[in-house]
């Protein structure tokens, strides 16, 4: 006997309170819905940040507009650093700052995760949501809408519910409950690669060692660093490495051999980050992952999004971007839709095939970042789509705009992004330097193969 639900009622249950969790409660919240949300952690506010550590995150446009619409930009803003571009750290010891923009409108933030989930938390319960914390989903019951929840003494505690929303991330309890039910054709394809966070304190001067207006690459080739600043004047730097083969995580094993590594393949960041060995040795390395799901939803009883639907590798940042994106999407289509059924589906049928562009978008952003960086046919390419975009601003817009800078579809942008490397490719073939490219040529294709954004997106 199904419990006392309607399908059009306007209460909703989220699991997780982390970034996504708490932003769809707060927008439905904003929109009068009833919201609760059970998160299995302890509340942040009252017991410091899990982990503890300065762990930033990569901030674009979608993501700031999703939080300009909870009414949380400002909040967040208030903490972020600016970065204009990626500042390459070349084998020799070289730099150059390759911005991502056109000017300082178009740059990315660099924002403190625990501050920003707390920033959250409070938005969401000022907006009226009730948050439960120490209370992990356990199970679920999609005959009797009960859901079985674990407090932090392991009691188990049985709620009913309308509707489930699985924010809870990328080792989604909903998930494993709605596939009990029904399968959801879950595959994970791992990279094969795994990270480990490392720190740069501040100088002796209490100033950042680096440029903060960048994010750092260390390009080598198979494996790179990255650093993003922290307001606290540090910056978190994420060592990315194989797993096996050499050097992987297999032939760099503990802190000792770490620096050994460092000293030879990141000799200029080596010194910049003194408790590397403690670190490495305290520090677990992370793996990465891509899961895909084709379905995210049981009828108008459960969906899933965010990470716990389509986790991605980090390489484009867009991770918890493209989660505040699913988000409003998702309160906008309850708003809309006759029934929750109805707009659990038009939610999935919208997200899934943009959840899958930025997927591949990220997988291809890894060789980008740790290898064409410092290759001479990228230069080139470069510096010619640098040249189309300024002389064509509706038609050719590099990808990586498209992706950080623009909240045109991501299956837009991947689709566009493949039209426009075919076209660099083709004009730069046999040609060294930009002296030599046939402009003509090059304007005439990009006004046959890319019609105006404003129109076409
Ligand atoms: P999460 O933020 O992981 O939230 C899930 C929540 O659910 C957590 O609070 C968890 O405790 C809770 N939970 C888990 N299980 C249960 C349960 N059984 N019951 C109840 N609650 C549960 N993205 C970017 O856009 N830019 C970046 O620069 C970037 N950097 C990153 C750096 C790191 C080190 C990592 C790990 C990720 C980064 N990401 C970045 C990705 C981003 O963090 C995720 O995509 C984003 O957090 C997804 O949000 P979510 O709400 O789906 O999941
Ligand atoms: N998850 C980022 C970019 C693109 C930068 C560029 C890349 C660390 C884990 Cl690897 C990475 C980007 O193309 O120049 N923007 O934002 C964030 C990135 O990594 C984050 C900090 C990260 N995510 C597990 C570790």
């Amino acid at each position: 006997m199904d419990a006392q639900v309607s399908d059009n009622s306007r209460s909703i249950t989220i699991i997780g309170a982390g970034l996504a969790g708490a932003l769809l409660a707060t927008l439905l919240a904003q929109r009068g819905w009833s919201v609760d949300v059970y998160e299995k952690r302890g509340d942040p506010r009252v017991r410091g940040y899990a982990g503890g550590r300065s762990i930033n995150l990569a901030l674009a446009e979608r993501g700031r507009h999703a939080l300009r619409l909870a009414g949380a930009d400002d909040a967040v803003m208030s903490h972020a650093v600016m970065m204009r571009g990626r500042m390459v750290h070349f084998a020799d010891g070289r730099t150059d700052l390759q911005r991502y923009g056109r000017d300082d409108s178009e740059v990315i933030w660099s924002i403190h995760r625990g501050e920003l989930n707390i920033s959250l938390l409070d938005i969401a319960e000022t907006a009226g949501a009730r948050l439960h914390f120490d209370r992990g989903l356990v199970a679920a019951d999609f005959d009797r809408h009960v859901a079985t929840f674990a407090d932090a003494g392991g009691g188990l505690l049985d709620v009913g519910f309308d509707s489930l929303v699985g924010a809870d991330g990328a080792g989604s309890a909903l998930r494993v409950a709605m596939a009990k039910r029904e399968g959801l054709g879950e595959r994970t394809e791992n990279l094969g690669h795994g990270y480990k966070e490392l720190e740069i304190p501040p100088g002796d001067d209490g100033s950042f060692r680096i440029e903060p207006n960048a994010l750092h690459i260390w390009p080598r080739g198979r494996y790179m660093c990255i650093a993003l600043p922290n307001d606290e004047r540090t910056f978190t730097v994420t060592l990315f490495l194989p797993s096996h083969g050499e050097p992987s995580f297999d032939t760099v094993r503990n802190g000792a051999e770490a620096r050994a590594f460092f000293e030879r393949d990141f000799a200029d960041a080596s010194p910049l980050i003194p408790n590397l060995e403690q670190d490495f040795d305290s520090h677990p390395t992370g793996t990465l992952a891509t899961l895909y799901l084709d379905l995210w939803h049981l009828g108008g009883d459960a969906v899933l999004l965010g990470d716990a639907a389509h986790a991605m590798v980090p390489f484009h940042g867009q991770g918890m971007n493209c989660a505040f994106e699913d988000c409003v999407a998702l309160a906008e289509h309850l708003d809309n839709a006759p029934d929750r059924a109805s707009a659990f589906a038009a939610f999935q049928a919208e997200r899934l095939p943009n959840a899958r562009a930025i997927q591949q978008m990220a997988l291809e952003n890894y060789l980008e970042m740790r290898d064409r960086v410092d290759n001479d046919d990228f230069l080139l390419q470069r510096a010619l789509e640098l040249e189309l975009a300024a002389r064509h601003p509706d038609r050719f817009v590099p990808r990586y705009s498209m992706v950080t800078f623009m909240r045109i579809p991501y299956a837009t942008a991947f689709e566009r992004g493949r039209v426009q490397r075919e076209l660099l490719a083709d004009v730069t073939r046999g040609h060294s330097s930009l002296d030599t490219i046939d402009r003509a040529l090059a304007d005439r294709l990009v006004t046959e193969r890319l019609p105006p954004l404003g129109k076409s997106a």
